[in-house]
């Protein structure tokens, strides 16, 4: 299995790979849908959306303040350094992710697509301006944009919002030029990321999925592998090399 991946690779020219929160899991960092989830007590719906926002700014922003402070303390793991060095044998190799962790930035990936936003930056939900420095919220109000005075909200994708239109135009594209989709640590359950892998296999690419647990996707793929990527993609570079 490993073996043939290897010569595909060796024979593809483009690369797309997509990530989720799986990835992360072996820093430390809780995935969405897993037993010790981040949305234990909440369901994802009901907290990453503007609704909840709208009426319970300070629940979603403590909340957003306890992932950051969690994120802060965590490292990229091995399968976020093999996803750096993989781009080396691909002419045109995309990096997409649905995490918010910054975690690829850190390991030193580039040009990446970040579908769903960005946990460490905010922005005005009136003016739009990105409020870069620490925010820090007390418990009593939330921060206000020293522009226009509107609301500040985590700069991040909400369900029910629209993800930037550039970005996903350009995951969509890069996906369906692809010779080889790799889908690493997603439950493959969010829209429109989870589309990306079967536009990509649609248009020609071999689809490779890397995840412990069978997902939508497992019966579409050329190549599923059943491991921790932390563990799979350093061996898979490992082949690579030799
Ligand atoms: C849109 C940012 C509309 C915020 C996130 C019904 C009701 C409401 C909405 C919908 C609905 N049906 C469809 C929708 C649309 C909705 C959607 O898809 N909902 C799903 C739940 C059905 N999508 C949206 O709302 C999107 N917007 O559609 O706009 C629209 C359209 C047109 C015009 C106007 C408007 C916006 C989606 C973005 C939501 N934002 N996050 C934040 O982070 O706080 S989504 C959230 O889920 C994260 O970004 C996360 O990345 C993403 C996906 O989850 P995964 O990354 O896959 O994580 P998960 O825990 O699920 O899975 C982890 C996997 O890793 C598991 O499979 C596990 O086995 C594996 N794993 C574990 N350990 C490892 C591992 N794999 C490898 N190695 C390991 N070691
Ligand atoms: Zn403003």
């Amino acid at each position: 299995m490993l073996e043939n991946l290897v010569e595909i690779i060796k024979k593809s020219k483009n690369c797309v790979v997509l990530t989720g929160a799986g990835i992360s899991s072996e820093s430390g960092v809780p995935t969405f849908r897993g037993k010790e989830g981040l949305w234990g007590k909440f369901r994802p719906e009901e907290l990453a959306t503007m609704e909840a926002f709208m009426s319970n700014s300070q629940v979603v922003w403590e909340w957003y303040n306890w992932r950051r402070e969690l994120m802060s303390k965590v490292k990229p793991n091995p399968g976020h350094y093999a996803l750096v060095e993989l781009a080396e044998f691909f002419d045109d190799y995309t990096l997409i992710t649905q995490n918010v962790d910054s975690l690829h930035k850190m390991a030193g990936s580039e040009d990446i697509l970040e579908l769903h936003g960005n946990i460490y930056r905010n922005k005005c939900m009136n003016c739009n301006k990105i409020v870069d420095e620490e925010i820090e919220i007390d418990p009593e109000s939330i921060p206000l944009c020293i522009y226009c005075g509107g609301k500040i909200r985590p700069d991040v994708v909400w369900f029910g919002e629209m993800l930037n239109e550039l970005i996903i135009s350009e995951a969509f594209t890069k996906s369906e030029t692809a010779d080889i989709f790799l889908s690493v640590g997603t439950s493959a359950i969010v829209h429109p990321a989870a589309s990306l892998p079967v536009n990509s296999k649609r248009s020609g690419a071999i689809l490779v999925e890397i995840n412990p647990e069978m997902t939508p996707l497992t019966d579409l793929a050329d190549f599923y592998f059943e491991y921790p990527s932390g563990e799979f993609l350093p061996k898979l570079i490992e082949k690579l090399k030799a």
